[in-house]
């Protein structure tokens, strides 16, 4: 090195150094990473076959009560985001067991939570005074600050996805959350009468005075997946499939239109059989759980020139993470049905969302 180019060197280091301990840092070091040419996420392409992660869901049901655990939940976390509890920098994830009698006590916190039925029915769980029961496909939805408990009165045990936005409320250091004073809270309505006031594409004349102000939130909070299921089954009776999604709807606030949470949005789409799907890439890091049937999904990003490719051969229950800005492509060897959760209501809410279909 010419003598002028390692005395500039050495004066930028000294530089450095004597003001770190005034917490100053010098961008033109870190400008390129700070400001990416295109999303470049430390979520990596994730796995969980069912038949691996039961096993060790149903050892916990040995080891710890639902009551200890609170929540006996196996923490779906992505290996690029070790320590953290996350499954994408926003969303958390985990599979939570239920056996029969136990009960999970009832609290509250700011983060939203849903609730994807994976197996075993029977279970309920009590949202803001009432209860739903829990069926294979039921997706269920937590608002933020709403009382929550969870119970089995079933005689087998009942296994769910939950999905919060843990880490997006981590990252705004707004949460709070409190314990109710019983186990239990009380039941005011019967159930069914959540879906009898919001399910029906109808709301009552009175929910202007109890809903919320800023319609963030959908006022309803269950929805069965046998609903679900059949609109995809006339849809595709009658359409032909879309060449990126085959057949996909999102849930819907009914009061608005809107997403079902402020920070949370979810999805069900069927493959048809031999369904094989062009490639898309979106900037929401998404969540897959897998109902019905069995295909694969090729998942490819460019890194320095080179392309990284992640295959995964998926059957009913397995669950994996498409993470942001990764191309995607999904095939069904079999009609296939599968749900899915993303942060795209951040994206859409800040004018971030990116999505590609590509050829
Ligand atoms: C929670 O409240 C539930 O209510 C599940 O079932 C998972 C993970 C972190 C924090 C709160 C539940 C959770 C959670």
């Amino acid at each position: 090195m010419d003598t002028t180019a390692s005395r500039a060197a050495e004066e930028r280091a000294r530089l450095y150094a004597d003001m770190a301990p005034a917490n100053l840092t010098p961008l033109w070091e870190s400008l390129h990473a700070l400001v990416p040419k295109e999303p470049r996420s430390p979520c990596l392409p994730a796995f969980w076959r069912y038949d691996e992660v039961r096993p060790f869901l149903m050892r916990s049901g040995e080891v710890i009560t639902a009551e200890e655990a609170v929540r006996r939940v196996l923490v779906l976390e992505n290996p690029g985001l070790r320590g953290q509890s996350a499954i994408t920098q926003t969303l958390y994830a985990g599979l939570q067991l239920i056996l029969p009698g136990e009960v999970a006590p009832s609290h509250r916190h700011t983060q939203t939570a849903l609730r994807f039925v994976v197996e075993g029915a029977g279970a309920f769980t009590a949202v803001n005074g009432e209860r739903t029961t829990m069926h294979p496909g039921d997706f269920i939805i937590t608002p933020s600050w709403t009382w929550h408990d969870h119970g089995n009165e079933s005689r087998n045990p009942v296994i769910w996805l939950d999905g919060l936005d843990i880490p997006t409320v981590r990252m705004l250091d707004s949460g709070f959350a409190e314990n109710y004073a019983a186990a239990q809270q009380p039941v005011v309505r019967s159930e069914g009468s959540n879906f009898a006031r919001f399910g029906a594409n109808m709301a009552p004349m009175a929910h202007d005075a109890e809903a919320d102000p800023h319609g963030a939130t959908s006022p309803l909070f269950a929805y069965p997946y046998e609903r679900s299921r059949d609109a995809l089954a006339r849809l595709r009776r009658d359409a032909p499939a879309d060449p990126w999604d085959g057949f996909k709807l999102r849930y819907l606030n009914p009061a608005t239109g809107g997403w079902p949470t402020p920070t949370i949005a979810a999805f069900l789409q069927m493959l048809p059989a031999g369904f094989d799907g062009k490639a898309w890439r979106q900037t929401d890091g998404a969540v897959f759980s897998v109902v019905e049937g069995h295909g694969r999904a090729t998942l490819e990003r460019d890194v320095d020139g080179d392309v990284q490719r992640t295959v995964f051969e998926f059957g009913p229950r397995d669950h994996f993470v498409v993470p942001s800005w990764h191309r995607c492509r999904l095939s069904a060897s079999e009609d296939a049905v599968l749900f899915s959760f993303s942060d795209r209501p951040i994206h859409a809410a800040l004018g971030l969302l990116r999505e590609e279909r590509l050829g």
